[in-house]
């Protein structure tokens, strides 16, 4: 089992961790700390130091309430990140809505893009599709400005499914390997906390669609629910969501705090090792 990442070919043998660079004032939970090109780099290096496998940066925050970012911005962000860090050994992966950015971002050598709107937009598709990247399509009801509000499901599991059998069908009809695709139920984007504990409860389910698994839980609204805890503050409640994670089937998790992820995953895999 891998997945065709560009160039490479990542083996989903192990579970791998994709560290999170925000490029943003406001992204929820470390806005403005890597909004220079150095300090995000530094951080991104970091990351990879402390074992990530791969990286995702963003140029728009998708908390809830989030304001939308114009294209010009986005591409200040972003591409000079991806211009400094890709090299060809280490996956890159850009998270933008934005067909124009994610074919720009995959010519300055990102190999994977993640879209929190599931490739909806117009040209989403066919900006990639001839590329050879990776895509990551997430789940969202609703969206950020007011994903919160009220979201509502009959049965949130089987919706999220469905929705995402539905986006494969259409990538792959775009012409898109399904080695390439990832798959995201999207926890906290229109979900309340019980959608979120539902969903994490029946993870397992998603991994038939055919698409890599992976989960972004990493200290989200729903854990500040569970401990009482600030964004900053939720690192061990982000750790055991991403060991639950991983044992409901998981095979990639996008997290803030690389090193401790780590760890925890290392004693996972030690105890599977029999
Ligand atoms: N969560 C966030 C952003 N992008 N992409 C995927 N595939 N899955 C996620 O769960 C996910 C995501 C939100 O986290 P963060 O990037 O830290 O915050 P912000 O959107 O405020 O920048």
């Amino acid at each position: 089992m891998f997945l065709s990442c560009g160039q490479l070919k990542l083996s989903l043998t192990r579970p791998l961790i994709m560290g999170v660079v925000n490029v943003t004032p406001d992204s929820f939970s470390d806005g403005g700390k890597y909004i220079e090109l150095q300090h995000a780099l530094t951080h991104a290096r970091q990351l990879l130091a402390e074992g990530a496998d791969m990286l995702d940066i963003g140029g728009e925050s998708t908390r809830p309430g989030a304001a939308p970012v114009s294209l010009d911005e986005e591409r200040r962000r972003v591409l000079p990140v991806v211009e400094a860090l890709a090299d060809g050994a280490i996956p890159i992966s850009v998270d933008t809505q934005k067909p124009e950015l994610m074919h720009e971002a995959v010519a300055a050598g990102a190999s994977m893009v993640n879209d929190v709107f599931g490739f909806r937009a117009a040209g989403a598709f066919e900006a990639i599709a001839s590329s050879g990247a990776a895509i990551c399509i997430m789940h969202m009801q609703g969206e950020p400005h007011s994903m919160q509000h009220n979201p509502q499901y009959t049965n949130v599991v089987e919706e999220v499914r469905d929705y995402l059998v539905e986006r494969v069908r259409a990538a792959v009809s775009a012409g898109i390997a399904r080695e390439r695709i990832v798959i995201d139920p999207g926890f906290g984007f229109g979900k309340t906390l019980e959608h979120n504990l539902t969903l994490l409860r029946n993870l397992r389910k998603f991994t038939d669609i055919g698409g890599a698994l992976l989960a972004g839980l990493s200290r989200k609204t729903m854990l500040g629910k569970i401990t009482g805890r600030d964004p900053a503050e939720r690192v061990f409640a982000s750790v055991a969501a991403a060991l639950v994670a991983v044992q409901n089937g998981a095979q990639i998790v996008r997290v803030h705090d690389v090193a401790a992820t780590r760890d925890a995953l290392a004693v996972l895999d030690a105890v599977a090792q029999n």
